[in-house]
């Protein structure tokens, strides 16, 4: 089923909300009102009666064996109710804790630390600077240790064995992954005529949320149910983990996200400070709270990133390209604790592949354990698209500069062509609708392609280093389907419940989890659109495991593939139902009844209409229904998706380059993004815009890097450096439609696009400036003192 795009309404035509019934379209969030007046309400917004406090005392080093751990002077503290180290939970079973991809993590150590910042021990008391002051008074006996932070390192025979609590291991190996071809691709490798090889290192970065991660735990003892407010993205998997580990009853522990200041991945994980905030209220009968600061956030949480790659490009001599082959070194931290589906350990990265039409495809990957945070899905990642698309868009420009080519005409030359849909690609992923000429031809017009390409040619006659950069993306978001994609055998479906209530207003629970997205409209939208009643007369209740039904929560950009789909079908399921009552209502069989958005009317009769409202009251009503229709206005759904979206964008970024001091202005930057149908425009701008930016401080100036010792050196956002509105260029974005042919709206999702595409465009840009001083590449992140290394010892342009 294909659906077209309603027309959208003039960008400076924002809809008014109170205009009945409204769909789709530029409406204004409904959660604005409170985020802009202050009042939203986050994790640290709770306070509960004689509610305590937690802190965390961290590892200062990198890796050392625990030999000896005191906290005599830190209990003897006043104010201080408990300190909890890993022989408490040692006690409870609760040292080592499972992670997402089926390692183990410690929760507080017990043996060892294993990166800088790592757990220790706990301190709950009456207020947050006594617990603070508490940790200064735990003393602890480390017996330092070698670490190991160079992922290219980590294998040699002489590197300190990281996790020796795994039995027998004797190595920092984790696992090895390939896919596709590698006799298919070796065997068109050998035959090609040019073959360009390049290495490239996607750094650590961190998702650095405006929020950092926290919780506040309240065990009741009396009735032994658990109440945990937390900063997390995935509230009902959250709860069948606390639920298994713990061995709390599930239906005896209540997860409530409340509003979330950013996720972007960091608050997919459970943190060991949640669960010591869990024990710290079993053992002291009273609610605790603990909020990260950021170097905490910074330094602890899960990274994103850390992939070395070496890729290979194969291509005839006049640009068709063959095949591409991968070799991945994936430095995973101390502890596996990627959120990737358990089939996927390098998450989607087997969509290096890209856009491309390839005769063969190859990647083999080796994952490592090194002395540093763990994470590594996380940021806007699209589960390691970001790696893969950043691979391949940097590979095909290496490749156009062999060929002495044009960026977009290699591009087009070989894209995927909107017939060939569903595409099957040389990895096995099965793209679901396209149209990529069409995005990189309304890039082209947006940015006035050939009048750059003459005032660069005028600008480098002068000497002046202006450069540009193109991206082309395809994104695989959306997991499921549930058969192919679980976590921790939790299959990736996502439930919607929708009520009507008698006087025509609804309620919409949903299992995802809104970080900012904006979920309370867009949903309400969708629901809107297709039972006719207006945005505002829908409730949108989400982040609360008591309150909405189960499923995986919100990463992935999978909310409107998957969510989406499922409010869709219960509000379809709804207009079913409103259908039969209609025609008990107007006393005429179904078959003559037709939907007027909104209304129930007898076809040939214009006369003659009943709305939802007055279904909805007659659902809940005195009078008779039609024969085997229940009473109510009531529908649920679990959406169990058929195949995941493939969102694309093509961009086009432009940079000057002072030769001088090197540092890279981005002087424009041109989007398109197709998602599919488009549910509200302004919102989907706003997470373009969000994702630029993202892209643009990753490529010139985020990076999480450690000194030899292992010391982490970006642990404020002194050190760590987020792009600021004077860094980035007014967006320039544009987007073409095409539906997902699966999703009943034919929606695609966008929340990680711009991060996924943006940085390769700015890298291509740079190093398309730089293109006269002969160089191919620099890694990310290219701020000046990167960029003037890779110009030293190269002669300047005449
Ligand atoms: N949307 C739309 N039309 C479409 C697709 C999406 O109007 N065709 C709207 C959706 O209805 C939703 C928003 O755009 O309101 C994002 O939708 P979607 O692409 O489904 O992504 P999710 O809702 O699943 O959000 C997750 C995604 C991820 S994984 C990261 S990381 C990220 C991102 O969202 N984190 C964010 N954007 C973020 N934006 C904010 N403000 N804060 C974060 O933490
Ligand atoms: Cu990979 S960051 Mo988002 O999927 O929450």
């Amino acid at each position: 089923m294909t659906l077209t795009t309603p027309p959208e309404p003039a960008a400076a035509d924002l809809v008014d909300n109170n205009q009945k019934p409204v769909g789709y379209g530029r409406m204004l969030r409904k959660e604005d009102p409170r985020f802009i007046r202050g009042l939203g309400r986050y994790v640290d917004d709770v306070q509960l009666p004689g509610m305590l406090h937690m802190a965390i005392l961290r590892s200062p080093v990198a890796h050392a064996r625990i030999v000896n751990v005191d906290t005599t002077a830190a209990e003897a503290l006043p104010k201080v109710k408990a300190v909890i180290t890993g022989e408490t939970l040692k006690g409870l079973g609760l040292d080592w804790m499972p992670t997402l991809s089926g390692d183990v993590q410690a929760v507080l150590a017990t043996d060892k630390v294993r990166f800088q910042g790592q757990e220790v021990a706990a301190v709950v008391a009456e207020d947050r600077y006594t617990a603070r002051d508490a940790l200064e008074l735990i003393d602890i006996d480390y017996d330092i240790l070698d670490p190991v932070h160079d992922v290219r390192k980590a294998l040699e025979p002489s590197a300190p064995v990281i996790r020796d609590d795994l039995d027998g291991k004797t190595d920092n190996h984790i696992f090895d992954w390939e896919t596709g071809d590698k006799a298919a691709t070796d065997a068109v490798f050998a035959e090609a005529d040019v073959v360009v090889t390049q290495d490239m290192v996607y750094p650590r970065v961190h998702p650095a949320p405006m929020e950092t991660c926290g919780a506040v735990a309240d065990f009741d003892r009396v009735d032994g149910k658990l109440t945990l407010w937390s900063t997390s993205q995935a509230p009902h998997a959250h709860r069948t983990l606390y639920a298994i580990v713990a061995g709390i009853p599930e239906h005896k522990i209540r997860v409530i996200s409340p509003d979330i200041g950013g996720g972007f991945g960091n608050k997919v994980p459970i943190y060991p400070g949640y669960v010591c905030a869990v024990v710290g209220s079993i053992v002291t009968g009273k609610p605790v709270k603990w909020m990260e600061d950021r170097t905490e956030n910074l330094t602890s949480t899960g990274f994103a990133r850390d992939y070395v790659m070496r890729g290979e490009i194969a291509a005839t001599r006049d640009g068709r390209i063959l095949a591409i082959r991968s070799n991945v070194l994936a430095d995973h931290g101390a502890f596996n604790g990627v959120a990737a589906p358990v089939k996927y350990p390098a998450g989607f990265f087997g969509v290096f592949t890209g856009s491309y039409q390839l005769e063969a495809a190859h990647c083999s990957m080796t994952a490592v354990y090194t002395n540093k945070a763990p994470g590594g899905v996380a940021y806007a990642c699209s589960f390691r698209i970001t790696e893969a698309v950043y691979f391949v868009e940097r590979l095909v420009n290496c490749l156009a500069a062999e060929l002495g080519m044009d960026q977009i005409a290699l591009r087009r030359k070989n894209f995927i062509q909107p017939d060939q849909f569903p595409y099957t690609t040389k990895t096995g992923w099965v793209y679901d609708s396209g149209d990529y000429d069409a995005a990189m031809t309304e890039a082209m017009r947006i940015a006035d392609y050939d009048g750059l390409l003459a005032e660069q040619a005028a600008k480098r006659d002068r000497g002046e280093l202006m450069g540009i950069g193109v991206a082309f993306f395809t994104e695989a978001v959306g997991a499921g389907p549930r058969k192919d994609m679980d976590i921790l055998g939790l299959g990736m479906a996502d439930g919607c419940d929708v009520r009507v209530h008698p006087t025509g207003k609804a309620v919409v629970r949903l299992s995802v989890q809104s970080q900012g997205q904006g979920h309370e409209t867009t949903y309400a939208q969708i629901v809107a659109e297709e039972l006719g009643i207006a945005p505002d007369d829908i409730d949108v209740v989400h982040g609360d495991t008591d309150n909405t039904p189960f499923g995986l929560g919100t990463y992935g950009s999978r909310s409107t593939p998957v969510s989406g789909a499922a409010a869709a079908m219960a509000a379809r399921k709804i207009r079913d139902k409103a259908k039969l009552i209609a025609s008990g209502m107007l006393e005429v069989s179904v078959a003559d009844l037709e939907w007027q958005k909104g209304s129930f009317g007898v076809k040939g009769d214009p006369g003659t209409s009943v709305t939802i409202a007055e279904i909805a009251m007659a659902a809940h009503g005195a009078g008779d229904l039609p024969p085997g229709v229940e009473g109510g206005l009531d529908a649920s759904v679990v959406y169990n998706p058929a195949n995941l979206t493939y969102p694309f964008g093509a961009y086009i970024c432009v940079v000057d380059i002072d030769p001088d001091t090197a540092v890279v202005k981005v002087r424009r930057f041109v989007a398109v993004d197709d998602c599919g149908t488009r549910i509200n425009p302004m919102i989907i701008e706003g997470q373009v815009h969000g994702g630029l930016t993202d892209g643009v401080g990753m490529a010139l100036m985020e990076v999480i890097e450690f000194d030899e010792s292992g010391n982490c050196l970006n642990g404020s956002l002194m050190d760590y450096l987020i792009p600021t509105a004077l860094e980035v260029p007014h967006w320039e974005t544009g987007y073409t439609v095409t539906p997902s042919p699966h999703h009943p709206i034919g929606a695609k999702g966008v929340g990680e696009s711009a991060t996924v595409g943006s940085p390769p465009a700015v890298v291509n840009a740079v190093i398309d400036a730089l293109a006269p001083y002969g160089i191919r590449h620099a890694d990310m992140p290219l701020t000046p003192s990167r960029v003037w290394e890779a110009m030293q010892g190269r002669a300047r342009p005449p």
